[in-house]
């Protein structure tokens, strides 16, 4: 058996979204993939259609971990998360192409099922405690058991995932800023104003509005993303101890990874990272030295399932669980992709997802289902998700940035 295509589609149906088909000399076999990098995507896109397409023609579609190890080591440059991405999306549709071929669903050829269903978890937001438990209340009535609690910040304009106006009136301050406007060249990203005064203040205190109110049954936890510096995220860490937080996610920036030594010293609750990395070896050292509970890598940006299953063998060794990150801008096959990992892990912690709307229901079909607080995919062979190529050139690709983050003084803060 040999690929003969790779086909890139970029569409945007609500979001941008990138998909890698590849076709094999066997007719109508197939398999689809998802390299979207969010604010990034034709990077990615061109990466795999100039750069790697052409190597793979002619290839055996079976030798996965060859491939992978082609694109990886045998290219010279690698990491990074434009190529991690690319690689991911090639890795996801090889897979799927394995699993169609055998007649078997992924997390078959993962080992097979361990459980179930997939402990899902969903996000709750609001302006103020009481809208955020509004929403976590209505979570729970949708049978959620983990849920993800952000909530706006008195003084800051804007800011991060706490959803509906709040976060829409970050884009207004954006337009105080010189560039941040819409131009010519297409939408800019829009600005939120952050201090972590009044988030260090704000963020104890919504934990203890909830535990108040919600009782102390249902699994919080709270997304930092990546704000604070190592004594701050303590700090944080250590007041939020009473609320018993499933994990506290993304603390500090990815770079400095022996910052988590400090950060661990101070408290016992349960922390999360790895979204923004991009190999194994940034997991690694916070894996083997226990300095975190789950690792939340993007199976879509970190090299696909081939990659993520790898690191979650090493997590299982160190009693570190898997939470992999399963936000709206990856598309529906890492989506299933995170659960055919899921469904096939000893060490699987709890699972992001989102739901879709229906028009990218229609373009990207089979996106894993959500019932009574898990997820599953259907036992249909290979990855699951499909493309509707005809109704994915009726949305073409729309330039869009991630938000970005200042300080009062008008400083650069991470978003
Ligand atoms: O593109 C960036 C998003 O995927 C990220 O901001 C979402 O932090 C995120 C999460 O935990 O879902
Ligand atoms: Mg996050």
């Amino acid at each position: 058996m040999k690929i003969t295509e790779v086909r890139v589609i970029v569409t945007s149906p609500s979001r941008n979204y990138v998909v890698v088909k590849i076709l094999t000399d066997e007719p109508g076999l197939y398999g689809v993939g998802d390299a979207t990098l969010n604010g990034r995507e034709l990077s990615v896109a061109t990466a795999l259609q100039e750069h790697i397409a052409p190597l793979l023609i002619g290839r055996d579609p079976d030798r996965i971990e060859d491939i992978w190890q082609m694109l990886f080591r045998g290219t010279y440059w690698r990491g990074g998360p434009v190529l991690m991405t690319a690689l991911a999306g090639i890795d996801t549709a090889l897979w799927d192409i394995k699993g169609k071929r055998a007649g078997l669903p992924v997390y078959s050829l993962l080992g097979g099922k361990t459980r179930e269903g997939a402990l899902a978890y969903t996000h709750a937001g609001g302006r103020d405690c009481i809208e955020v438990e509004d929403d976590v209340r209505s979570k729970m009535a949708d049978g959620f058991k983990v849920i993800r609690a952000q909530c706006a910040i008195p003084g800051n304009v804007g800011t991060y995932g706490a959803g509906g106006e709040a976060e829409a009136a970050s884009a207004r301050w954006a337009s105080a800023e010189p560039g941040s406007t819409w131009g010519d060249g297409g939408p800019m990203p829009s600005v939120e104003q952050w201090e972590p005064g009044p988030y260090l203040r704000t963020i104890p205190a919504l934990f203890a509005h909830l535990r108040n109110t919600v009782g102390n049954e249902i699994e919080l936890f709270h997304d930092v993303h990546e704000r604070l510096t190592p004594i701050q995220a303590a700090r944080l860490a250590k007041e939020l101890e009473p609320f018993h937080l499933f994990f506290l996610e993304d603390c500090i920036r990815p770079e400095h990874k022996e910052s988590f030594r400090l950060l661990r010293q101070h408290t016992t609750t349960p922390l999360a990272m790895g979204e923004l990395f991009h190999t194994r070896w940034e997991c690694v050292p916070l894996i083997t030295e226990q300095l975190i509970d789950y690792i939340r890598c993007d199976i879509g940006h970190i090299g696909g399932i081939t990659e993520a299953q790898k690191i979650a063998h090493i997590a299982e060794t160190f009693y570190v669980s898997t939470a992999w990150h399963g936000p709206g801008d990856i598309g529906p096959a890492t989506h299933a992709a995170n659960v055919h990992l899921d469904l096939s892990l000893a060490n699987f912690g709890v699972q992001e997802m989102v739901k879709f709307p229906e028009v990218v229901h229609e373009v990207l079909p089979g996106a894993p289902t959500y019932q009574n607080g898990y997820l599953n995919v259907a036992d249909t062979p290979g990855i699951g998700t499909d493309v509707n190529e005809e109704l994915a050139s009726k949305y073409p690709y729309e330039r869009a940035y991630l938000p970005m983050s200042r300080r009062a003084d008008g400083s650069v803060m991470d978003w």
